[in-house]
């Protein structure tokens, strides 16, 4: 169904026949454009940018370009076309048709999902507030806020689903996901990672790669859920998130690829030498890599989660490609296989119902997914004639979440002494200096088709626009 931009909320999901969900959602919408005011990208909501908006649903053609000011982008409502006839791929219920409504015995574990994935999307907004006014480029510029303004269409995606079928609990979660803030002591965001500050550029592309990428696959196995709506709504969010991930990838590129250029210019790998010419030495980049990566494996939960089982069982949440990539989609009787501490600096075998490991099975592919962008940087390196390789560290490291809660480790995954562990963070995460230093290189380029120092030009432009387009007008 066409996206029907005439609306006060731009949908194609028919709200002008439901006047009471209408009423609602245009209830809120005035409470999700203060917070937007407040929270979002600070200082430029004069400015015109160059931003893509949704106009359907197809894989081909499904947005348009132009400038754009940010307050005035058109959020809305925009569920993928309903595959006829689909079935539940997997868990108990499978093969049965799937469900319009959401089941009342399931109600409060979809709800918790749902709002899990919907708090994440403007804390993301949040985490990133402050960022517009070090940008490296025009380029860069309005790719952030191309990925805020679609965080915040992903928040309305899950405020629709809240309201269209929670009724009254529904209602009060989306205020409250406009309520909980990134970083906030007494109300903060309900994940680890989206509370941590980002204010660097190397961080928001570190988070662009690796969180975004968590979105990739919750998103993904989201879209296997039984609850059509959950299903529809999510695949075509995924439709969006790809160029999130995209500006992660290739953001760490064009670092990797001037840091390589100067290591050149310069003869050496010198770590001062090259900080005296304002780039970011590799292992710098590594210890951010390390930071970020380990943070978002922990946004898989639990090893063995008992939600994890049921959320399987009950056909709320599948696995990424449940279809193509898995015979079994029942797994009452398989098992699975993990390492985990044995409390006394060893390690136990464990074999577990494969349902209660659904987090490590998306933990794992989720890792898969992340060696691709490492062997591209890699590459570079390697080209270029330099030993140094950029390596994922183990996912036993620096962990919060699971079976590995504060085991020290070492990046290699190898148990250690704590005092060893703390003596040798500073090797293996961003210290206060690193930070220091990034934030010094943090400097604002605004002339159209111009980088900051530390960054390489992209390989093109936008929607095949030249580098030096102006990007964001800034007012
Ligand atoms: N921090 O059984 P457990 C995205 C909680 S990113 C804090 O181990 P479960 C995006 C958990 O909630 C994708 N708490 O795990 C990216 C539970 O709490 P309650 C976001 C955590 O329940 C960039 C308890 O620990 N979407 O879209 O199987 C920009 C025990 O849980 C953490 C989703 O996550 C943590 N890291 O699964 C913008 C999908 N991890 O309920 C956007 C929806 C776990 O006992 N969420 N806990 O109080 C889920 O599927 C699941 O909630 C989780 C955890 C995968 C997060």
């Amino acid at each position: 169904m066409a996206i029907d931009y005439s609306e006060k909320i731009p949908n194609n999901v028919n709200l002008s026949n439901d006047r009471t969900l209408q009423r609602a959602l245009e209830h809120w919408q005035p409470h999700f454009l203060d917070w937007w005011r407040e929270m979002g990208p600070h200082d430029f909501a004069s400015a015109d940018v160059y931003l893509r908006t949704a106009t359907g649903v197809d894989a081909q053609g499904w947005a348009t370009y132009g400038a754009v000011k940010m307050p005035d982008y058109r959020w809305g409502i925009f569920l993928a076309d309903a595959i006829p006839e689909r079935k539940i791929g997997f868990g108990d219920s499978f093969g049965e048709p799937v469900w319009q409504q959401v089941p009342g015995e399931f109600r409060s574990q979809f709800r918790r999902l749902i709002v899990t994935q919907g708090d994440t999307e403007p804390a993301s907004v949040e985490q990133q507030h402050l960022l517009g006014h070090t940008c490296p480029s025009l380029y860069d510029l309005r790719n952030l806020f191309q990925v805020n303004v679609e965080e915040g269409r992903h928040l309305w995606a899950m405020v629709y689903l809240l309201h269209a079928h929670f009724g009254r609990d529904g209602r009060e979660e989306a205020e409250e996901l406009l309520a909980r803030h990134s970083g906030d002591a007494d109300k903060p965001r309900i994940l680890g990672t989206f509370n941590e500050p980002i204010s660097d550029w190397l961080s928001f592309f570190c988070f662009t790669y690796f969180t975004d990428r968590d979105g990739k696959f919750q998103l993904k196995s989201l879209a296997e859920s039984s609850f059509d709506p959950l299903a529809r709504t999510c695949r075509f969010m995924l439709t969006e998130e790809a160029h999130h991930m995209f500006v992660g990838e290739t953001g760490i590129g064009r670092v990797v690829r001037r840091t390589l250029e100067v290591m050149k210019e310069l003869g050496t790998d010198d770590v001062q030498a090259l900080r005296g010419q304002g780039v970011v030495d590799l292992p710098l980049l590594q210890r951010y890599l390390n930071f970020w990566f380990s943070s978002s494996l922990d946004l898989f939960g639990s090893e063995v989660s008992s939600n994890a089982a049921s959320s399987f069982a009950n056909g709320i949440k599948g696995r990424p490609d449940e279809t193509t990539q898995y015979q079994d989609h029942v797994c009452t009787d398989a098992t699975y296989e993990l390492e985990t501490p044995d409390g006394k600096g060893g390690l136990q075998k464990e074999t577990v119902g494969l349902r209660n490991a659904m987090n490590e099975v998306l933990r794992e592919a989720y890792v898969r997914d992340c060696e691709i962008g490492l062997k591209r940087w890699n590459m570079q390196i390697q080209k270029a004639g330099h030993d140094f390789r950029l390596k994922l560290p183990s996912t036993r490291f620096r962990r919060s979440i699971g079976a590995w809660t504060n085991v020290p480790t070492d990046p290699e995954g190898r148990i250690i002494a704590r005092e060893e562990y703390e003596r040798r963070l500073p090797e293996w995460l961003p210290t206060p200096a690193d930070r220091t230093y990034v934030t010094s290189l943090m400097q604002r380029v605004t002339t159209p088709g111009k980088m900051a120092g530390w960054i390489a030009p992209p390989d093109r432009g936008i929607n095949n626009l030249a580098l030096d387009y102006e990007y964001v007008r800034l007012a």
